[in-house]
């Protein structure tokens, strides 16, 4: 008899596993593209997550009324859609209770429906494409501001502010690249400009010159990137060989400081405009700064983009666990959907029905003097 009930009461923890209820380790997921081009984003979007556990296990957490240490697992999705539903699956199968990513559009959408029908909350920093959101996910919150508010922005500036005449878009046929320039065409065009040129590479190309020499025959003064960082750096030194002057523009998968390195001297000061799909304001750009000195200190690199996001991301999860009292993805989901004004380093954070950030910032930026330099956050 003693035997049986012993057989039972492990397998009843063998089927918690996670769960703060049945034990103290709680296992939080961060995904992202640790190889591959743009390694740099993902490696830094995981020491963000990184960061947050140390902080909280250094802390402490008592969910439940048990102490809990975190445990942080880390996968690898290479920014490709079937890695990417081939590493969710794997941290559904280890019951993971929340994950922190993916990065990439192309692989958060897909990913999403996996978590979504096993009921695991998933927090992308990063994605920006609105049809994650749009699928009905329970599960789904983003923290950071979507393509139509990217691409919207982007388009008015280059007509309004830059004066832009023969304006030309490239995008690299991801879903993020494509959903931007689409957004950013759409805009230019309600704004009076014209798109002279629409032209298409991938987020592995290195070789521009025939899609530049065209747009150079159509007089572009504005070339759009819908892309990434590690293509648009070789690209803007194609450009400087070609000859061509006009600005350049594209949305946060190019504003890193990774993209100052690969351009190097091929970007001109003011020549170069991106916008980060978030931002902080007024007393927010204090902690915003201790921030970024930290993970320089404890990392000896600049933030790239998304960390800050990353961290908040863990943070916010956790705390909502702490409050739901339990670290079982249906006790503290509702919690965590309901988050209103979380004081995060990334800002104050409420989300919407759909599970978006609610009222969320752009920080347009410029590269001058070899440097990323804020010009403003716009909501
Ligand atoms: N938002 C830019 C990088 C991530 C994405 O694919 O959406």
């Amino acid at each position: 008899m003693l035997l049986k009930l012993n057989v039972v009461a492990a397998a009843v923890v063998a089927l918690s596993a996670g769960f703060a209820s049945a034990q103290t380790v709680v296992t939080i997921a961060h995904v992202g593209p640790t190889s591959g081009a743009i390694a740099h984003l993902g490696k830094d979007n995981e020491n963000g997550a990184k960061m947050a556990v140390e902080e909280l296990n250094a802390a402490g957490v008592t969910i439940g009324g048990k102490k809990v240490t975190l445990k942080l697992m880390t996968e690898d999705d290479a920014a490709d859609p079937k890695q990417g539903t081939s590493v969710a699956q794997k941290l559904v199968d280890a019951k993971v209770s929340g994950v922190i990513g993916h990065l990439n559009s192309g692989t958060t959408i897909p990913a999403s429906k996996l978590y979504s029908d096993a009921g695991i909350p998933q927090v992308s920093p990063s994605a920006t494409n609105p049809k994650y959101t749009r699928q009905g996910f329970k599960t789904a919150f983003r923290l950071v501001a979507d393509d139509t508010q990217l691409g919207g922005t982007l388009g008015r500036y280059a007509v309004k502010e830059l004066k832009g005449k023969s304006i030309a878009v490239i995008d690299d046929r991801t879903a993020y690249g494509q959903g931007v320039a689409e957004e950013f065409s759409k805009a230019v065009v309600a704004s009076g400009g014209v798109v002279v040129a629409k032209e298409f590479t991938t987020d592995k190309a290195t070789d521009f010159n025939s899609i530049l020499t065209t747009i150079k025959g159509k007089k572009a003064d504005v070339v759009f990137f819908g892309g990434m960082d590690a293509v648009a750096g070789p690209m803007l030194r194609q450009m400087k060989s070609l000859g061509i002057n006009a600005k350049f523009m594209g949305g946060d998968g190019i504003c890193s400081t990774e993209l100052v390195k690969l351009g190097g001297d091929a970007i001109a000061d003011n020549q170069v405009y991106c916008a980060e799909a978030g931002g902080v304001e007024g007393q927010g750009k204090a902690g915003m700064e201790k921030f970024k000195t930290a993970f320089k200190a404890k990392y000896n690199a600049d933030v790239q983009v998304y960390a800050p996001y990353v961290y908040d991301g863990v943070k916010l999860m956790v705390a909502a666990m702490v409050k739901a009292g339990s670290s079982d993805p249906a006790k503290y989901l509702p919690v965590m959907a309901a988050t209103k004004d979380y004081q995060g380093v990334t800002g104050p954070i409420t989300f919407d029905e759909k599970g978006d950030i609610k009222n969320g910032a752009l920080t347009l930026k410029t590269v001058r003097g070899g440097k990323l330099t804020e010009l403003a956050v716009i909501r």
